[in-house]
């Protein structure tokens, strides 16, 4: 190998919105360039990342990356823009604050944001400027909402078994996450079971996704499903005697309740429903039963529906009658937001934060930046935002709303990013942002358990400030008073790490990286379940979970009282005969990677998967030029015959550059923004569509 003198590896950590959260080692070149990225030593990471982050080089050294304050010229979104100073930049947007602040007082600003960066300085400082200035909240629920809410309702916490005990496991379930794709590393643990304990890996989806091309056990079922194969398989445990009635009497609510209930959740009754066969749905429950150590590791995909939280309680509730939980190896896992505890007082001004204040729905933005009264509760329009993290003209559902609302003449907007992104690309002041190995930040492993330091490595380019830089620039001008804003990144993660006992900075600097794993009997709830009387529910309080905001969040009322087939998502009808999923892309994260050419390269164009059977009865080839439509808007791709999904479903993976597709309608234009029960979030895997053929365009890339 062929490694100059200067290099230096040092050690980071991915901050791209993936549950992985990876160690990595980086190669700096110099003071303002790096070299390759690999996976970082960390247990979890085990050495592995993902090819788009090995290339990181293409996008931090990205010929197109913004490193110029920019003001709008010429009519929104048509791309004409004056490179401005920063001073004049930052004055600019106070001023339009101020101004809208002033019409219509302090909740007609509103800063929006998303996990751009997981980076928890960097990404949640933009709270502290809000509650400081008393702007309008942002209520997240774009991302987690409906699988976070369907575990904490049958455990009552945000936790499972430790995520490395997968390797310990005879069979590892992965129900509704494409993690060869979107978290590589749960498959190093999995395939480890395999290997070294024979072990079988199960995956449950809606297409022969790479996951599941990996599987030992493949279920493909009907989207919007995955609570009916719940049932019918906790209906088989029961019938077989699989069900462990000590654990059951001992650690959960109501058994019989749910034994009687799941009477007639038969796998015939199931498969009607999924579009599985009954033996594959026997077989599966089979192998629970007799399975001892089965792992649940359940992902956000199959929760993007109408029913998602119901799904997901659903499947958890399925090692609760096993009684897998008590088992090294056994029980289930999602995500481990609740074992941190870290104190984000000083970083988010929580302390000043009036609970009186509307929450406005992030994934309503069309709908409130459009003025719908009920989402704006009572209070004004949305007269200025800034926006760091997130793309929303691309990600958010109902685009066209979304777009329309952008394009208020009365609107301010400031975009701080790092490329020239769709919404970026509507804002009135634009500003350069700063990479990761460019900044100081602190980070929490969704997928793992570590607390992670992602140090600075080298200089921005000239022109690029980080998001603490420009929260806390504008602070100044705004006249926001609070501690944190004349701390550096560095001393906001000393502060925090030691105000939640987690140790200092110079600890976490040595090792890179803190285990915060609770013990087993904590992990697999041996001492009891999160809720007061230390079960586990069957029966879970929905209604707990409705009334963040004042606006109702779907229908929740009417939520099933045990694990159920929940009939609520978007059914097809004649107009609209396909269910359409828009998963992810491999070499894509949300909107991010897709400007970087070897993620372009390997992603080709836009697509849509089609059943042979189906494209035939309607007149489709391979590669054809169609149309999707729905109430909502059209969108024009290329079709792919791919016989690994069940007719009467299509798949479109990835968010693509809107411009990508013609007349820049991007996927998501397709989408509703229905809040979902019982405590909203958006239902992307769920949109009901029909498809028509197009005539071939000269453009057509073949
Ligand atoms: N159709 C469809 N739509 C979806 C989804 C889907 O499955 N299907 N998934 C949804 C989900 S789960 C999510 S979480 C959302 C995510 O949607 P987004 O939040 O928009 O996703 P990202 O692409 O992760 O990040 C957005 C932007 O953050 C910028 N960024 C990164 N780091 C920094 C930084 O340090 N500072 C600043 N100022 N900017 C930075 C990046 O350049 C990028 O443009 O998308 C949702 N949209
Ligand atoms: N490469 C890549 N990695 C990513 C992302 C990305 O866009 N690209 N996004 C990141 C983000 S923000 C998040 S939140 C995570 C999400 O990661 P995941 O937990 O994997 O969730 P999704 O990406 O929504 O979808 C995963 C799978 O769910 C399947 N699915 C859809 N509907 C159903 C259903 O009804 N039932 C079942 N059983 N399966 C269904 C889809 O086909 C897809 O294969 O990934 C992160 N990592
Ligand atoms: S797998 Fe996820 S966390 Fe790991 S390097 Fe890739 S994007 Fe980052
Ligand atoms: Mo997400």
């Amino acid at each position: 190998m062929n490694v100059s003198p200067n290099i230096v590896s040092h050690h980071s950590t991915c901050p791209h919105d993936c549950p992985s959260c990876c160690a990595l080692e980086v190669e700096v070149v110099d003071g303002t360039s790096i070299g390759r990225v690999r996976g970082g030593k960390m247990d979890y990471t085990a050495g592995v990342i993902c090819a788009k982050v090995a290339r990181y080089a293409e996008r931090i050294h990205h010929a197109d990356r913004l490193t110029k304050p920019l003001r709008r010229t010429g009519p929104k979104g048509t791309g004409q823009f004056a490179e401005i100073g920063w001073d004049e930049a930052l004055d600019r947007v106070a001023a339009a604050f101020q101004e809208a602040a002033a019409k219509h007082g302090s909740e007609a600003v509103w800063p929006y944001f998303y996990a751009g960066t997981m980076g928890l300085i960097q990404r949640d400082g933009i709270n502290r400027l809000r509650h400081v200035m008393r702007y309008s909240g942002q209520y997240d629920t774009i991302c987690t909402n409906m699988a976070w809410n369907g575990f904490i309702a049958g455990t009552g916490k945000l936790a499972g078994a430790d995520p490395r005990e997968m390797a310990q496991s005879d069979l590892v379930i992965i129900w509704g996450t494409n993690a060869v794709s979107t978290q590589v590393n749960v498959m190093t643990h999995a395939v480890r079971a395999r290997k070294e304990r024979g072990a079988r890996i199960a995956v449950i989806d809606v297409y022969d996704n790479d996951t599941m091309k990996q599987a030992d056990i493949a279920l493909c079922l009907r989207p919007g499903t995955d609570g009916a194969l719940a049932c019918a398989i906790m209906h088989v445990l029961f019938r077989d005697g699989h069900a462990d009635w000590a654990y059951l009497e001992r650690y959960t609510d109501d058994p019989k309740g749910l034994e009687a209930h799941l009477q007639d959740k038969t796998p015939h009754w199931a498969s009607a429903i999924t579009g599985l066969p009954v033996d594959t749905i026997e077989d599966f429950a089979t192998a629970i039963g007799t399975t001892e150590r089965s792992f649940f590791r359940l992902g956000y995909g199959f929760t993007r529906s109408r029913n998602g939280s119901v799904a997901m309680h659903a499947a958890l509730s399925i090692p609760a009658v096993t009684g897998a939980w008590r088992r090294e190896g056994g029980g289930a896992f999602h995500n481990n937001g609740g074992i941190y505890n870290l104190n984000a007082t000083m970083n988010q001004a929580l302390d000043a934060r009036d609970p009186q204040i509307r929450l406005l729905d992030q994934s309503r933005i069309g709908a409130i930046l459009e003025g719908e009264a009920a989402d704006l509760q009572g209070g004004p329009p949305v007269a200025a935002m800034l926006v760091q993290n997130t793309n929303p003209v691309s990600v958010a559902p109902e685009q066209e709303r979304v777009k329309r609302g952008f394009a208020r003449d009365d609107l301010f907007v400031c975009v701080h990013e790092q490329f020239m992104t769709e919404t970026a690309h509507m804002a009135d002041i634009v500003l350069p942002a700063t990479m990761f190995m460019e900044h100081d930040d602190i980070y929490r492993g969704g997928g793992h358990q570590n607390i992670m330091l992602g140090p600075k490595l080298i200089d921005p380019p000239a022109g690029c400030r980080s998001n603490h830089e420009v929260i806390c620039a504008l602070a100044e001008r705004l006249g926001a008073g609070h501690p944190g804003f004349s701390m550096s990144p560095r001393d906001h993660i000393d502060w925090m790490l030691q105000n939640s006992g987690w140790g200092t900075l110079a600890d976490l600097e040595e090792t890179g990286w803190l285990d915060c794993q609770p013990d087993f009997d904590a992990a697999h709830y041996i001492d009891g379940f999160g809720w007061p009387d230390g079960k586990f529910r069957f029966k879970p309080d929905w209604a707990a979970f409705s009334g963040v905001t004042s606006t109702p969040m779907g229908p929740w009322r009417q939520m099933p009282t045990f694990p159920d087939h929940w009939d609520v998502t978007e059914n097809v009808d004649d107009t609209h005969p396909y269910r359409l999923v828009t998963a992810p892309a491999r070499s894509f994260l949300n909107s991010t990677f897709n400007e970087t050419g070897g993620s372009l390269k390997r992603e080709g164009r836009p697509e849509v998967m089609i059943h042979p059977n189906d494209a035939a009865r309607d007149g489709i080839a391979d590669g054809d030029r169609v149309e999707l439509f729905n109430r909502r808007g059209t969108v024009r791709l290329h079709a792919r015959h791919y016989d690994g999904i069940q007719r009467g479903v299509v798949i479109a993976e990835g968010l693509w550059p809107n411009d990508a597709f013609e007349n820049g309608k991007g996927i998501n234009t397709l989408v509703g923004a229905e809040p979902v029960a019982p405590a909203g979030g958006a239902a992307f895997h769920d949109s009901h569509v029909g498809i028509r053929r197009l005539e071939p365009q000269s453009s057509d890339r073949g």
